[in-house]
């Protein structure tokens, strides 16, 4: 059994994607982020950058004590390597796949992120920084949308590198981004959509999180954390 600690956020639906396309049995632990579950001691132990996701191996594959692991990134290729799936064991397939799944956790979701930050929370509408985030994203989006002209997904087979760009591209509108504008990207957007398991880790969502709108007060949760925050 893993326990995955999840909210409803897109490095939250990565590890939901996988786990539902895995078939490995799991149970969700709730992080609301939004009240400050993230903060709790007993999720600081697993996860010490008070992010989520995280999860807890209970069966891990050299047995002994349970095995828990923090960045979503980190997640994918523990869980691709524990199942033999989703990432190819052969050394150039491998690679592939691994410098896409970092191009998405260095680039993609930091970029897109800061993006969704100063066009949709910053308490003041900055046009410099809107304008520096929806460009970088832009280009991202091209980048990607390059990659895919010649190929039915990211690295080879549907992998973890799919897993991990595909839920930074769902508030594709939120980002400043039009999808016909990248053919190869919303090709691959809308056949990743469709996969029974995606549909399932999207349908949990919403069944685990009924009020998704970001409030003043998680606002003051979630933003201007400080060193003297983690401190405590
Ligand atoms: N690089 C991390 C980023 C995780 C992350 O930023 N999680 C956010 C939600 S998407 C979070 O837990 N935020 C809580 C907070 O800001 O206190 C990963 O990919 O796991």
């Amino acid at each position: 059994m893993i326990d995955l600690h999840y909210w409803t956020t897109p490095n939250g639906h990565k590890i939901t994607m996988f786990l539902e396309e895995s078939g490995l049995p799991y149970r969700i632990v709730p992080v609301n982020i939004s009240t400050g579950e993230q903060f709790k001691p007993e999720f600081l132990k697993i996860s010490p950058n008070n992010r989520m996701p995280a999860i807890v191996d209970h069966d891990p594959a050299e047995k002994g004590p349970p095995v828990s692991v923090f960045e979503s990134g980190a997640i994918l290729l523990y869980l691709a390597e524990k199942i033999g799936k989703f990432i190819p064991r052969d050394l150039r397939g491998r690679v592939e796949v691994l410098q896409w799944l970092f191009w998405q956790m260095g680039g993609l979701g930091p970029m897109a992120g800061q993006n969704h930050h100063f066009s949709n929370y910053a308490p003041e509408k900055l046009p410099y920084a809107i304008e520096r985030y929806v460009k970088e994203t832009n280009r991202l989006y091209g980048v990607l949308d390059k990659r895919l002209s010649d190929r039915e997904f990211v690295a080879g087979a549907y992998s973890i590198a799919d897993m991990a760009a595909y839920p930074w591209i769902v508030p594709y509108e939120r980002q400043g981004q039009k999808l016909e504008n990248f053919p190869h990207l919303k090709r691959w957007f809308e056949a990743i959509r469709e996969r029974p398991a995606v549909k399932r880790a999207y349908a949990l969502a919403k069944e685990i999180n009924t009020e998704p709108t970001v409030s003043a007060q998680s606002k003051a949760i979630l933003f201007g954390q400080t060193a003297a925050t983690v401190a405590r």
